[in-house]
């Protein structure tokens, strides 16, 4: 892959030579996305460090017609932050500029490259919190999460990103630099751009800091791993616990096939005697010890086989463990299928049901692996085995979710991987409007131009 050799002087004109990175040693890294399923080629790698550089960068981008992908910390797991098609990698992460928390208004203006866990313990140490949490924290990027719209493990509490997000500035594909970050709760003029440059995947405008609402902090927490014999039975308790536990702050699923495959893969200790089909990571944070409110819920729950209540810190992190670690113990058998989809409530028991055998029937040696935010209808199926470009499987899948009235993206996004099934979610109609909004935003396709959207015919 090549890009006129001019255009990598008037970029180094922009970021100086030590951010213009063209040597494939360091240029690889940016490459493979976190799962390893997708990897590009990049010609070059740039790391501007303000919003004035990256509207340089693509000032230059668009004056010789050459197209970046955006990337933060390049955790995403769609393909949607690599160079498949030979694209320029736009690094953000060195956009880390946070400012002091707006402790009267419960606020935060963070650049794009600021780590989610950053993020978290900068309003911790002001009082308040940040109500984004997820598995990848230490490297997920404030702005990666805005442009996927990440959700994580609070969604059930606090809403996904956008839910966060008061503010943007934002260079867009036009070259205009966006910025509204005052963080008023009430403003009502106009488009909400933060609403649309969420969940972008860098296809209209480059995110380079955002304004965030903070949540006042529930510092004291409940944990309890459940066992059920099926996994209908632990979704049916996640949406029962929905209503009758009022400081229920997390309800994930796994399923034996994934405890077994962590406890092997990280040597850890199993939590019960024997095995169980489903089991639900239940967390309750308050500001005063949720402990008993938790039992007393978990009592009244059908179908629980076993609990396990953690009476430690440790011992929760251990149970939470179990839970986090699936993505990495997984990765480990080779680069994923990941279809990240949602069902509505009543349907995502039986859908949990039907995969594994769905997916048995179509690739009889691959492995699939159900674990989730069980309270918010999202279960990440993981599927090994499968050649990276086999897709008869997300297909069947994404076909059965489409059927169940649910989305195949819950919080990951299109990215390169869901692209070819974005008619299964949006109608004829949407997906013209957002070409129309593309067109609008980012007219010379130099923003992402392969992701989320069909190829302009
Ligand atoms: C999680 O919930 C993440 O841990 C990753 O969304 C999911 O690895 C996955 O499929
Ligand atoms: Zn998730």
């Amino acid at each position: 892959v090549a890009v006129p050799p001019a255009f990598l002087a008037d970029v180094v004109a922009v970021v100086g030579p030590a951010h213009a990175l063209v040597d494939h040693g360091v240029v690889a890294s940016y490459e493979t996305d976190w799962t390893g399923r997708f990897v590009g080629r990049a010609p070059a790698v740039v790391r501007p460090s303000s919003t004035a550089e990256v509207a340089g960068v693509l000032a230059v981008c668009r004056e010789h017609g050459v197209a970046v992908v955006p990337q933060g910390g390049n955790t995403g797991l769609v393909g949607g932050s690599v160079p498949l098609h030979g694209e320029v990698v736009l690094s953000l992460r060195r956009l880390t500029a946070l400012q002091a928390v707006d402790v009267d208004a419960g606020q935060v203006t963070a650049g794009a490259g600021v780590s989610v866990a950053d993020v978290q313990s900068a309003a911790a140490r002001a009082g308040w919190a940040y109500g984004v949490d997820l598995a990848s924290r230490e490297s997920a990027t404030v702005g990666g999460t805005v442009a996927t719209n990440a959700g994580g493990i609070r969604v059930l509490r606090y809403g996904d990103t956008r839910a966060q997000v008061l503010g943007v500035e934002a260079v867009l594909g036009t070259g205009a630099v966006v910025s509204h970050t005052g963080g008023l709760l009430k403003d009502n003029t106009g488009y909400h751009l933060p609403s649309l440059l969420c969940g972008s995947e860098g296809t209209l405008g480059v995110v380079t800091a955002v304004r965030l609402a903070l949540v006042p902090p529930d510092p004291a927490r409940a944990v309890a791993l459940l066992a059920f014999d099926r996994p209908a039975a632990a979704v049916t308790a996640a949406n029962e616990l929905r209503r009758t536990l009022r400081p229920l702050s997390a309800a994930e699923l796994f399923t034996d096939d994934g405890l077994s495959l962590v406890t092997r893969h990280f040597g850890l200790a199993r939590p019960f005697p024997g095995s169980y089909g489903a089991y639900l990571l239940v967390e309750s944070s308050a500001a005063s010890d949720p402990t008993d409110e938790l039992a007393a819920a978990v009592r009244s729950l059908g179908g629980v086989a076993d609990v396990a209540v953690a009476g430690t810190p440790g011992q929760a992190a251990a149970l939470w463990r179990l839970r986090e670690a699936h993505t990495e113990a997984i990765n480990a058998l080779g680069a994923p299928h990941k279809l990240d989809v949602t069902l509505p409530a009543a349907a995502l028991g039986e859908f949990v049901e039907r995969v594994p055998g769905l997916v048995r029937g179509l690739a009889p040696g691959a492995r699939c692996f159900l674990f989730g935010h069980a309270a918010d209808g999202n279960v990440h199926v993981n599927v090994t085995g499968l050649g990276p470009d086999d897709e008869t499987v997300d297909g069947a899948v994404f076909e059965l979710v489409a059927a169940s009235g649910g989305s195949i993206s819950a919080e990951h996004g299109i990215g390169a991987a869901k692209r070819r099934w974005l008619h299964l979610a949006r109608t004829d109609a949407e997906i013209a409007t957002f070409a129309a909004i593309k067109g609008a935003l980012d007219p010379d396709r130099v923003l992402n131009p392969h992701v989320l959207l069909p190829e302009p015919s």
